[in-house]
């Protein structure tokens, strides 16, 4: 098997070289065919020149700079998938909080189902917050609820449908472009998955705090929070609507 990890990048200069080396370590040392293929939306940190001179030293790396495009986390994946040549796409957080050692797990559990999801709310799964060391952001709290919702309201089987740490095979996107206006893109996935009988497998993880730099998403309660929470919602209830009436 193969393996395309695809990382959308926003400002993540401080850890990137130490993120696609610890990925790359992996894969080398399973000897597996990779590539890592970072899709950038215009950072302005650094991380595109960090990214250029690091390719020159690993052969492995694609950067793709979505350069003049409004930026959007959902695009970008399309754009990693659409450039992927392996059989598997990986996809995660280019900010550490989703381990790369996980991946160890994709490439074990991949071989039994279609998909693989890691999920931050199974029973053994584990929230760095739980450290007192680390204050929990408000968001947590909504990403809580949502989940348990779409865990309601959707399928019982699946605990994470805002996970972003997932292993499937391309196969799956030859007629289908993730859609969504941030993490919401995965409810819609999910959802798609499911009409096509994917076998999907979750895994337990435990998520790590942010390496460096900061959160992209909103932490304040303010009339943006408010948007985003109803935009969440709005997906939920389109994706309700799908699955009841199976379109
Ligand atoms: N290409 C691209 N990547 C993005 C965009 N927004 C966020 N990202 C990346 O998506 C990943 C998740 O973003 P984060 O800012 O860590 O947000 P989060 O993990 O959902 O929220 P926290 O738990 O608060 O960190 C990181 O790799 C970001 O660099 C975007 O608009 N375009
Ligand atoms: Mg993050």
């Amino acid at each position: 098997m193969n393996y395309s990890v695809i990382l959308p990048t926003l400002n993540e200069n401080g850890h990137i070289v130490q993120l696609i080396d610890s990925i790359s370590t992996i894969f080398v040392k399973k000897d597996l065919a990779f590539e890592i293929i970072i899709v950038d939306d215009n950072s302005e940190d650094g991380t595109i020149q960090t990214v250029e001179r690091h390719k020159k030293e690993n052969k492995k790396i694609q950067l793709i700079v979505r350069s003049n495009l409004k930026k959007n986390l959902a695009e970008s994946i399309n754009e990693g998938i659409i450039n992927a040549k392996y059989e598997n796409v990986i996809w995660m957080d280019a900010d550490f909080q989703h381990p790369p050692q996980y991946l160890n797990e994709f490439i074990n559990e991949i071989h039994n189902c279609d998909v693989v999801i890691a999920s931050r709310f199974l029973s053994t799964s584990g929230r760095y917050f739980k450290n007192k060391n680390f204050t929990k952001d408000t968001n947590e709290n909504q990403s809580y609820l949502f989940n348990k919702l779409c865990n309601f309201f959707l399928f019982k089987d699946v605990t994470d449908f805002t996970s972003g740490f997932i292993c499937l095979k391309k196969d799956y996107f030859k007629d289908f472009r993730l859609q969504g206006f941030y993490g919401d893109y995965f409810v819609n996935l999910i959802t798609y998955l499911k009409k096509r009988n994917a076998k999907i497998i979750e895994i337990p993880f435990t998520d790590s705090i942010r390496a460096t730099g900061y959160s992209k998403t909103l932490v304040k309660v303010n009339i943006k929070y408010i948007y985003t929470c109803f935009r969440y919602f709005l997906t939920l209830f389109f994706n309700i609507i799908k699955t009841k009436i199976k379109i």
